[in-house]
């Protein structure tokens, strides 16, 4: 993105390895000229870090933060707790239990501090961008324009749709 340009999305993962689940959200911003970043923020294993990035976010001028990880996937909630832009969690697959680890450790945030949760992986994380899209747009007349011809170009798709006869 243009260094130029302040982001307004910020796409973070708990590690690189997320990466292949978590470009699908980098797509979609770059297909609607979203200004965004993305980076590799570990909760664990960069709990400063993390902080750091959740407490500068607002002031930094994000409107979302898309967050993915995966197994006991803490990283979206712990942002959440740290600033009221609103967050976005994408469960990333994991090894040995196939992301159902990250979906439930995402989705089930205590009352009061809330994590807008998508589906395991890519869909998950097209999904995640698309809603950051669709908040910008409730501000932006020409970006609620270039959704909707989104979504009719899907719809075009969907009913030029053949079946092998
Ligand atoms: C989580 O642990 C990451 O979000 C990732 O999904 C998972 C595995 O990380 P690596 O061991 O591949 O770095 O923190």
């Amino acid at each position: 993105m243009n260094a130029t340009v302040k982001p307004v999305v910020g796409v973070v993962m708990g590690s690189s390895s997320d990466w292949d689940v978590m470009q699908h959200a980098v797509a979609v911003l770059k297909d609607f000229g979203i200004a965004h970043e993305a980076q590799v923020i570990s909760a664990h294993r960069m709990p400063d870090q993390m902080f750091a990035y959740a407490e500068s976010a607002r002031e930094r001028g994000l409107r979302a933060i898309i967050a993915g990880a995966g197994g006991a996937a803490h990283l979206p909630g712990m942002i959440a707790a740290k600033t009221i832009v609103p967050v976005l969690g994408v469960p990333v697959p994991s090894k040995y239990l196939r992301g159902e680890d990250s979906l439930l450790s995402i989705v089930q945030m205590p009352k009061g501090i809330p994590v807008a949760t998508y589906a395991i992986g890519e869909a998950g994380a097209a999904n995640a961008a698309l809603s950051a899209i669709a908040m910008l747009a409730t501000t932006d007349d020409a970006l609620a324009a270039r959704l909707e011809a989104f979504r009719k170009t899907q719809t075009q798709v969907a009913l030029d749709m053949k079946l092998p006869t």
